[in-house]
């Protein structure tokens, strides 16, 4: 298998079907596909992205765009490893990946992924909603299935929130600021200590960069 990403600074999207793949151990090579660049699209098809963009998730002939279907093809390889064996924790964990696919648009878009970056920031009205929006929901989740994890063992669902644990780190945001009593700060510090989660930064952090000057 091989997975088509974008830088790994930047590329949160990319980032959460290799934390899949890393997690249940599917072995996998990764080819890197510059992005912001006015090559990004034409490098992405002439490597086998039908659309693109990446990620895609490349089995043989098979090529697979998007991140939240490339994570359910390697949850069906691996059953129970990516996804609950309870019906309701794994519906509930869907529900909270394809809002994260679907949603907080306002958070993605002031506040994008950057892991070399530091900077507080003040962000709009719907920022704040989309901040009380995911308390609201870790909340939920976390009083429910034991607050390690948000639907139990890891997950997608946690794949699919660990960029988002990442951009509050950047810009300094508090959860305590929009409801949480400490459980949700907890949560995200756990996914930014998770070893596949350690192991992609380390590859940004790494990375050169395009031209090989930082
Ligand atoms: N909904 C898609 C979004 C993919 C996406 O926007 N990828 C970005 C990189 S993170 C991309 O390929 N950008 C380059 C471009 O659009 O030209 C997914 O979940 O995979």
């Amino acid at each position: 298998m091989e997975l088509l990403i974008g830088d790994k600074k930047w590329s949160s999207w990319s980032m959460r079907p290799w934390l899949v793949l890393k997690h249940v151990g599917e072995p996998f090579d990764e080819r890197l596909i510059r992005l912001r660049s006015e090559r990004t699209n034409a490098d992405a098809r002439a490597a086998g992205s039908p659309n693109g963009q990446v990620p895609v998730l490349k089995d043989g002939a098979l090529a697979i765009h998007d991140s939240l279907a490339i994570c359910e093809y390697v949850a069906e390889r691996h059953p129970g490893r990516a996804w609950p064996t309870d019906q309701a924790a794994r519906a509930l964990g869907r529900a909270a990946a394809a809002e994260m696919h679907a949603g907080f648009h306002s958070l993605r878009g002031e506040c994008p992924m950057d892991l070399d970056l530091r900077r507080e920031i003040s962000v709009s009205e719907l920022t704040h909603q989309d901040l009380r929006r995911l308390v609201e929901l870790w909340s939920a989740l976390l009083g429910r299935f034991g607050g390690q994890w948000l639907v139990g063992d890891w997950s997608i669902a946690d794949a699919f929130f660990t960029p988002v644990a990442s951009r509050l780190r950047s810009y300094g945001l508090r959860l305590s600021d929009y409801g949480d009593q400490g459980p949700c700060a907890a949560y995200a510090a756990r996914l930014l200590a998770a070893p596949e989660f350690l192991e992609w930064e380390k590859g940004a952090l790494a990375d050169p960069g395009p031209t090989g000057a930082g």
